[in-house]
């Protein structure tokens, strides 16, 4: 009987920390192969599959001497870019930066991105946590987003 309930405390535990394991997954990260002495803009999907609430507060990489978050706002009969501070993604729910929309912006690429050519880049979260995303760059055509 003891090892029949030792048995159970294992399964339970281990069922347990699967679900209390890391709550943010970031999916579907690709750069847009950039115009020569441009800034280039990445795009990601970041989930929270936890019960609270994360926030990017900030993103780094090696290609480019400062990267920020800019979402799109409509400005004087024009879309404009916007540089935000942090970007929310509520519990449960998923955020997509996507072409036309939210994006990573790399400002003052220290080489010149080619299509094949790949970036890590390091997201931190509100709660401390870093995540390092594997982008690669690709070539697409200014409204593909596939
Ligand atoms: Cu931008």
């Amino acid at each position: 009987m003891k090892m029949v309930v030792a048995f159970l405390l294992v399964a339970v535990f281990g069922c347990a920390k699967e679900h209390t394991g890391d709550p943010i997954v970031v999916r579907d990260a690709w750069i847009r192969e950039p115009p020569p002495r441009s800034p280039a803009a990445g795009y990601l999907v970041i989930e929270n599959r936890g019960g609270e609430p994360v926030a990017l507060v900030a993103v780094a990489t090696e290609a480019a001497a400062q990267t920020e978050i800019h979402v799109m706002e409509y400005k004087d009969d024009r879309m404009t870019m916007r540089r935000v501070e942090e970007l929310q993604v509520p519990a449960g729910a998923e955020v997509a930066l996507k072409p036309g929309g939210t994006h990573l912006m790399l400002m003052e690429l220290r080489q010149p991105l080619r299509d094949g050519d790949e970036v890590e880049l390091v997201l931190r979260f509100g709660d401390g946590t870093e995540r390092r995303v594997q982008m690669p760059v690709q070539k697409k055509g200014l409204y593909e987003s596939e």
